[in-house]
């Protein structure tokens, strides 16, 4: 959970209101008006800049860029599910995306599931989609930093094809101390939301294959990167069985479901604090033409 969250919204809300009402009103929402009223500022929605940023598209990162469900977004803020569908827009490693989408704690507002807009994802060679969340290196900002404590919001990552059924990666916490979060990456094996990003459509576009090398440690982009030839693959999810694990390694996917991770491992020792990940996007390697 960003602690600026609220005041960067009512900065959005207020700049919006002092300008005029044009361009503020946010069609796909009806629970915008009911926001404002609950911040006590009363009137009108209004439009996210999310809703105004498209995704990248012509060199081979394909962007995730339709919500199948999203269903407690307001259209408003970090609270805007288009903000996850819009690209991708690390802030480096030291500093969170601010261009997110963020999930609730619990509920059906803990998961959201996209997908990309009329094809599937397809098998490729090594990791074949990148999740972003936004997490960012704790400590020394420079590269004495051990780059071994991160400040991250878990996320379990599932695949699937028909919304009911669901393969995953079989996430496993790996510390000594079951009971006790350690920000350290190494420790969170098949998580999603654990690995800073530079990758930056706009301001930091890379090349494709630094894109997708998700070491960012060592010249790639980051984000958390999974491959469906995985052997952890199909060893977790709702449904998943050997027939729909064969399915997908053959020929890929249609739904992504992202859901914070403590909704379906509920002892793992995630804090209010790490609860509420944020969902900036999601690439995929090769998709059908
Ligand atoms: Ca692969
Ligand atoms: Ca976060
Ligand atoms: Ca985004």
């Amino acid at each position: 959970m960003f602690k600026f969250k609220k005041v960067i919204q009512i900065y959005v809300i207020f700049t919006c209101f002092s300008s005029s009402f044009i361009g503020c009103e946010d069609p796909k929402s009806s629970s915008g008006a009911e926001a404002l009223l609950a911040l006590g500022l009363g009137g009108s929605g209004y439009l996210s800049s999310c809703d105004q940023r498209t995704p990248e598209s012509g060199r081979g990162i394909f962007v995730a860029d339709e919500i199948v469900s999203a269903p407690t977004s307001t259209g408003i803020g970090f609270k805007d599910s288009d903000c996850s569908i819009d690209g991708i827009r690390g802030a480096g490693k030291f500093n969170g995306s601010l261009d997110v989408y963020t999930l609730d704690a619990s509920g059906v507002g803990s998961s959201i599931i996209l997908r990309w807009s009329g094809v599937k994802v397809l098998p490729a060679s090594g990791i074949d989609f990148i999740v972003y969340e936004n997490p960012f290196f704790v400590g020394v900002q420079n590269n004495s930093n051990s780059f071994d404590n991160v400040f991250m919001e878990p996320l379990i990552v599932e695949v699937g094809n028909d919304l009911t059924n669901w393969c995953g990666w079989n996430p496993t916490y790996t510390n000594s101390d079951p009971n006790t979060f350690v920000g350290n990456p190494i420790y969170w094996n098949k998580f999603a939301g654990i690995t800073p990003f530079i990758y930056n459509q706009d301001s930091n576009p890379m090349t494709v294959s630094e894109v997708f090398d998700t070491d960012i440690i060592n010249g790639g982009g980051g984000g958390d990167g999974f491959d469906l030839a995985d052997p952890n693959f199909g060893n977790s999810g709702s449904g998943c069985n050997s027939t729909l694990k064969s399915e997908i390694q053959t020929n890929g996917f249609t739904y992504i479901k992202i859901s914070a991770a403590k909704t379906i491992l509920t002892s793992l020792p995630i804090d209010a604090a790490h609860a509420n990940p944020d969902i900036d996007g999601v690439i995929a390697k090769s998709v059908t033409p």
